[in-house]
């Protein structure tokens, strides 16, 4: 017999030589001699997608059985980053395909920097949502991620003349060759109009929904596969029609360009990514999104769990769903309604289900980004939500009472309700409430979810609110992202450590052997010199490897303080032309990041980096010993680019500002060493490294309190520091402004009068702190022993650890393997 590999499946380099041909051919109607760059690329997601067929199907198909239990991921992002990679990586195919492509005379790398990463998100909760789905498959548990298919996700950044311009990300003109669309298993979803009483079939008193509009929620499927597990979960995003027949009702009346208008309006909710450091507040799109989605994903968890053959008094043994921070927690609301308005179960029954599916995490403490909604836009949008939650809130206080004994300050903060002024729905407190557990992101973070937002719920329900540090997925972050380092790790453990990262905890003897401390340093220049490359192509500006890199790469955002960093480059600076013969490490600062296009402040942070940046690039006095970069349009994929080449990570956020981060554990576990607060996971990082390999400074989060309360003054700093009131007055001249003393007025006075997040209160332990890692630098053998330490203990913040985590602890689901035959 002649054993033939089938053309969708085969892997051997000549099967998938002549599927690449075939896609190209039958696929994108091309013939080589005139297909593009990115036809090429089609062709080959196309062959890769083939390859996961199977597994995909098999594992769909599992998952309706009754008995298998399934965690929904609720989340108005996944920033996923591209797909191909960590597909190739995933199904272990990446050498075949490789060498196919090269007998077809094309190259790997150059087709995979033709797809245009998914930006469905803003930053950490987007890019965790996306860890975590991959890491599910990975650990083989039943998983289906829910959320919006956004046309225009997060915009594409331009910097010009140092200034941040935004463009639109037209992420799908070319085509998604990753998603396939389930237009029979679409869903209705209503809006606004009224409710009303009516009596059932059975004489009950219930109560209806008539909703004034309809939308369409038409799902789209991404096959997500697991790490060398025949696991493929789904990710499933939803995209608004327009319900034909109900808004075509008005051209049946002549209105037919009514009609359209109205058409339009339907898709207008699936249109684009809100930025989220923004007031929301009162923005209607974001609320009708947010139902949107929820109700979707509940609608087709109803459909699974039916389909399984269960009762709906069951569903939350069937379902585990976690809330990604408040943006989907009007799905209790939904759920309740669905159940009791839709399927006829009684309120007792319904609440004991929701709160057993729901579970909620939050991400943020800042009171700004607490979601609430006045209850006029709420109840206009959501009639019949509104009543549920205020019968669901009428209970609850009913049970405060009792338990407090009438305690007006209990109730008033518990409420889900907002009484102090205008009212408002609290969206933390309607997830808490309706959910069986809450969770916050690092040991901190947890810890003070407890003392302040939600101090209350904690008092009255002990043991609901817990930690699950967050983790990110060493299959994208190290693999794919670092294939040198990898290479390295699996030459001396075997590739086992991709599925249990604590496995590179052997290593650390290494960290006083000078052969393999040689031979890690070569791995991070040349990595480094690759992305000097990059720096160069992209802003003209010349680095050297040889340089110490130190990155601050993150949304732009004042808590985070890019300007302290610039504040540090300046006295730097200043120092230099004082003595211009001073010996320094020579230092690369890199930035990279977006503004929040309505915050400007933010917006004027990233020109005060690009300003400095010209002038101190320029100083023919300073040399090549400073340099300052803005990588413009920071995402996924030039994240891989840069932690690898990393020797310092910027972690300085105001301590209890910054809840967990993440790209402070990719920057770890790539090698670099931090300088940073005690705050979020810097804090565990810190723990694992040991204090002598971790750059510490500025005040705890206990500190900043007390100095807030005793009445912050920051011109105390300003008049009793002579170095900060020389980078200050610099600043204010118009130095790094062409004379310009206006433009960065806004950001000093903001310092000088307000300093609400206390860069004047740690500046001076910033720069010691900074002076302690220039001179370590310059010590390289000991620097990379610190950096070997760093990389090999950094198994904790796989997300695989924390999704084992929210398994035992919150979701109580189990793997399940899944054939690859049939
Ligand atoms: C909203 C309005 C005005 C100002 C700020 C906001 C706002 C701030 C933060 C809105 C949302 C915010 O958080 C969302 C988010 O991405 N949080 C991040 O979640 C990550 C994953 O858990 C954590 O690692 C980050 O520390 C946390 O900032």
């Amino acid at each position: 017999t002649v054993d033939v590999e089938d053309d969708r499946t085969g892997i051997s380099v000549e099967t998938l030589r002549r599927a690449l041909a075939d896609h190209l051919f039958y696929i994108q109607g091309k013939w080589p001699e005139v297909a593009s760059k990115n036809d090429f690329y089609l062709a080959l997601a196309y062959m890769v997608r083939d390859r996961m067929m199977q597994r995909w199907l098999n594992s769909t198909r599992n998952y309706l059985r009754s008995e298998v239990r399934l965690v929904t991921y609720l989340s108005a992002e996944f920033l996923l980053g591209p797909h191909l990679g960590r597909n190739l990586l995933n199904l272990g195919i990446e050498e075949p395909v490789r060498q196919a492509l090269q007998e077809s005379g094309l190259d790997l790398n150059d087709l995979m920097a033709q797809e245009e990463e998914p930006g469905l998100g803003n930053g950490g909760l987007g890019r965790l949502a996306a860890c975590y789905m991959e890491s599910l498959s990975s650990l083989q548990i039943p998983a289906i991620g829910y959320g919006i298919r956004y046309e225009f996700g997060i915009f594409d950044q331009e910097i010009r003349d140092g200034w941040q311009v935004e463009i639109t990300d037209k992420w799908l003109q070319h085509g998604n060759p990753w998603e396939i669309a389930h237009p029979q298993e679409a869903v209705t979803v209503g809006f606004g109009g009224h409710t009303e009483g009516y009596t059932d079939s059975d004489g009950r008193f219930r109560k209806r929904w008539i909703p004034a509009k309809q939308v369409k929620g038409i799902p789209y499927d991404t096959p997500i596969p697991g790490y060398r597990v025949n696991t493929v979960n789904t990710l499933r995003l939803w995209k608004a029609e327009a319900v034909e027949s109900f808004d075509f009702q008005s051209f049946n009346v002549g209105n037919y360009y009514g009609a359209v208008n109205s058409k339009v309006t339907s898709e207008n909710i699936s249109k684009v990514l809100y930025p989220n450091d923004e007031q929301i507040e009162g923005k209607q799109l974001r609320l009708e999104q947010q139902f949107f989605f929820v109700s979707c994903a509940l609608q087709d968890m109803i459909r699974i769990h039916l389909t399984s053959g269960r009762q709906l008094d069951s569903f939350h043994e069937k379902f585990a769903a976690q809330l990604n921070d408040t943006h989907p927690a009007v799905g209790v609301a939904e759920l309740m309604r669905l159940l009791i308005d839709e399927h006829g179960i009684e309120w007792e029954t319904a609440w004991e289900v929701t709160q057993n599916t729901f579970a909620y995490t939050n991400h943020t403490l800042l009171p700004e980004a607490l979601e609430r909604w006045s209850l006029s836009l709420f109840g206009g949008l959501l009639p019949r939500h509104l009543e549920i939650v205020f019968e669901i809130n009428h209970r609850f206080m009913d049970q405060v009472r009792v338990q407090y004994l009438n305690d007006s300050a209990k109730l008033s903060s518990l409420s889900l309700i907002d009484e102090s002024g205008e009212r408002y729905v609290r969206m933390a407190n309607l997830a808490s409430l309706g959910s069986h557990a809450i969770n916050g992101v690092a040991e901190l973070h947890s810890e003070l979810v407890k003392q302040t937002i939600l101090k209350n719920f904690h008092e009255m329900f002990p043991g609901k609110i817990r930690n699950i540090t967050n983790g990110v997925t060493p299959r994208r972050w190290l693999a794919l992202a670092n294939p040198r380092l990898a290479a390295l790790y699996t030459e001396k453990v075997g590739d086992g450590w991709l599925q249990d990262m604590e496995k590179l905890r052997s290593l650390e003897g290494y960290a006083d052997d000078p052969g393999f401390r040689q031979h890690w340093r070569q791995i991070k220049r040349d990595i480094k010199q690759d992305l000097a490359t990059y720096i160069q192509t992209r802003t003209g500006i010349t680095v050297s490897p040889d340089s110490l890199f130190d990155v601050q790469v993150k949304r732009i955002h004042e808590y985070k303080r890019q300007h302290l960093n610039v504040l540090h480059i300046i006295t730097l600076y200043d120092r230099l032309r004082q003595n211009p013969n001073l010996d320094v490490a020579p230092r690369t600062f890199i930035f990279g990041g977006k503004a929040a296009p309505g915050y400007r402040m933010a917006k004027l942070m990233i020109k005060f980096i690009t300003a400095v940046g010209d002038v101190v690039n320029n100083d023919a006095a300073i040399g090549d010993r400073l340099k300052v970069v803005f990588l413009p349009d920071y995402n996924v994929t030039l994240g891989q680019r840069v932690y690898p080449a990393a020797d310092l990570s910027e972690q300085i956020s105001t301590a209890g500002k910054e809840a967990s981060g993440t790209g402070n554990m990719k920057f770890s576990m790539n090698g670099a060493l931090t300088i940073g607060t005690l705050d979020g996971a810097n804090v565990e990082i810190r723990e694992l490294v040991g204090d002598e390999n971790f750059f510490l400074f500025g005040l705890v989060t206990e500190e900043v309190m007390a100095l807030k309360a005793s009445g912050y003054n920051p011109w105390d700093y300003y008049h009793s520091n002579p170095q900060l009131k020389g980078v200050i007055d610099l600043v204010n001249c118009g130095y790094f402004a062409k004379g310009d003393s206006e433009l960065f007025k806004p950001l000093i006075d903001n310092l000088l009068h307000h300093d609400p997040y206390l860069l004047l209160a740690d500046y001076q332990s910033y720069i010691d702190a900074q002076d302690r890692a220039s001179t370590a630098y310059q010590d390289q053998e000991d620097w990379s022993r610190r950096s070997i330490i760093n990389a090999v203990r950094m198994g904790k913040f796989s997300s695989d650890r924390s999704i084992r985590e929210y398994c035992e602890q919150i979701w109580h689901v189990k793997p399940v393997q899944i054939e690859l035959k049939e």
